[in-house]
């Protein structure tokens, strides 16, 4: 009996001294932000030396894809950690609207570490949309207050076709320095947050969450980060009829109407100079929290882990934004720093991830036992070694029946209408020659085909918003491709 109460009283203090020892998560959330990094080398001129210091401490995952190419299901998918074909949240929601029985499957990321004794802080975007889970929901909710951005003096300048740059109503289409002092700019006052966290003396391991919506739409940012693109900017290497060769599914993917207003207004270097400086402001302000986190007591026991909810066409397949299975929209900057290890500089790894391998990574991390439903599997054996040999792909959703599957040197799509898009990437890393008509690929197809899910959640209707795709829920292309080749008559001949 004493042995046994003895052995009890052990087993409590190994438990007791586990719990104190583990890590401290920092969670740093991008919006909109595509591989025009330092450390991924997207664009010659992207300059995010935060971000780069962070990938060389950390390993840095140069092959890394989100679960669905839009802001909602990327989030919806990583945070609750289920594929969309597993749960039916395919498109764009309110997920305060979602029917409660649906999520309530679900434990949220920052609500499985609550339940797990840690203390949960957000500041920014973390979901898209009202998902409370944070020591800092009741309270003041201070941090929620500088969600709208303050900019008074930003010029209401917005593209539209033919006239330019014009007095618009729209904000949402600036691109443009903003004059506002920094406290007024939302993502400065999510890192200050951050920063203020850091500052603090914490009696329990913490999950401390950092979203920024840069460099999301408005591309506006203090005019210094304008001042780092002065030169010409360069364009990505585009196709002119790269879109000849898939199927209408795809082309829907497209933002036509966007590349030929930008083209007409002689925009697209603007654009993608004010992208480029809405990502140096991105990167300043992760710095901010970087800084704090180093010079912090927390440095040497937390798990910084960096993604963003998907990539970003800027004319590539003459389209803009993200809503693609392509490589722009689907891959992503990774970056997991276990800062516990001390480890060489510069790690990378080339294996196909995707943003779903998040939630079992940092469970797996944290030494705590992921919920049962929890899909992707643990990175833990890359960070290791990041030589090691994934045997799985990411795989990438974007309504039901569309999947993509990216492995580490080949993308296979196949859309809910049987259509497919084959690409090799060390031939044609820009993705511009289909292969899936050629009859030599039919054994490479099948073994990537084999990934393809073999069960699809049916959509969840509660709650849903946009829905912007030609999928096995909204089937009909006969309207979509007469607008198609009305807004393409002046460039190409109708595509059949
Ligand atoms: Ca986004
Ligand atoms: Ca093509």
């Amino acid at each position: 009996m004493l042995l046994l109460a003895r052995f009890l009283i052990v087993a409590a203090l190994i438990q007791a001294v586990a719990a104190a020892e583990r890590p401290n998560v920092l969670f740093v959330a991008i919006d909109d932000l595509n591989d025009w990094t330092g450390f991924l080398g997207g664009h010659p001129q992207a300059k995010t030396p935060n971000m780069d210091r962070l990938a060389r401490h950390g390993v840095n995952f140069r092959n890394a894809h989100t679960v669905a190419p839009g802001c909602s299901p990327s989030r919806n998918a990583l945070l609750f950690g289920v594929q969309p074909f597993n749960s039916g949240l395919y498109p764009f929601y309110a997920t305060d609207k979602i029917e409660p029985s649906v999520l309530d499957q679900y434990t949220s990321l920052p609500q499985f570490f609550k339940e797990n004794d840690y203390r949960t802080y957000a500041s920014g975007k973390i979901h898209h949309g009202t998902v409370w889970t944070y020591e800092n929901d009741g309270g003041s909710r201070e941090w929620t207050e500088h969600n709208g951005e303050r900019l008074a003096s930003l010029p209401p300048l917005v593209y539209e076709p033919e006239a330019g740059y014009v007095q618009g109503t729209s904000r949402k289409m600036a691109f443009c320095p903003t004059t506002s002092p920094l406290e007024h700019h939302r993502d400065y006052v999510t890192a200050q947050f951050g920063v203020e966290i850091l500052s603090r003396d914490h009696d329990k391991p913490f999950f401390l969450a950092v979203g920024f919506h840069k460099p999301h739409l408005p591309f506006i940012a203090p005019k210094r980060f304008f001042e780092l693109y002065q030169d010409g900017i360069e364009a990505p290497p585009i196709k002119a009829d790269d879109l000849t060769d898939i199927s209408w599914p795809a082309r829907r993917n497209v933002r036509l109407a966007d590349d030929l207003r930008y083209r007409k207004a002689g925009a697209w270097e603007d654009v993608r100079r004010a992208y480029l400086a809405s990502i140096s402001w991105t990167d300043w302000n992760v710095g901010l929290v970087l800084d704090a986190l180093e010079a912090s007591p927390y440095q040497d026991n937390t798990i910084v882990v960096l993604w963003s909810d998907h990539g970003y066409h800027l004319g590539e397949k003459r389209s803009f934004r993200k809503f693609s299975l392509w490589e722009e929209s689907t891959r992503v900057p990774f970056i997991i720093w276990d800062a516990r290890k001390a480890s060489p500089e510069g790690r990378h790894s080339d294996e196909a991830v995707s943003l779903i391998d998040i939630y079992p990574t940092l469970a797996d991390l944290a030494g705590l036992e992921k919920p049962a439903y929890v899909d992707g599997a643990s990175l833990a054996p890359l960070l290791e070694d990041p030589a090691h040999k994934k045997t799985s792909p990411a795989i990438t959703t974007w309504g039901r029946g569309n999947y993509a599957i990216r492995t580490r040197n080949w993308r296979y799509i196949r859309y809910f209408d049987g259509s497919e898009e084959l690409y090799r990437h060390d031939r044609d890393p820009q993705e511009w020659e289909n292969l899936s008509g050629d009859p030599s690929m039919a054994k490479q197809k099948r073994k990537l085909a084999a990934w393809l899910p073999a069960k699809e959640a049916p959509l969840v209707l509660s709650g849903k918003e946009l829905h912007g795709v030609i999928d096995a829920d909204l089937p009909d292309v006969t309207e979509f491709r007469k607008q198609w080749n009305q807004i393409n008559a002046e460039i190409e001949p109708p595509l059949e």
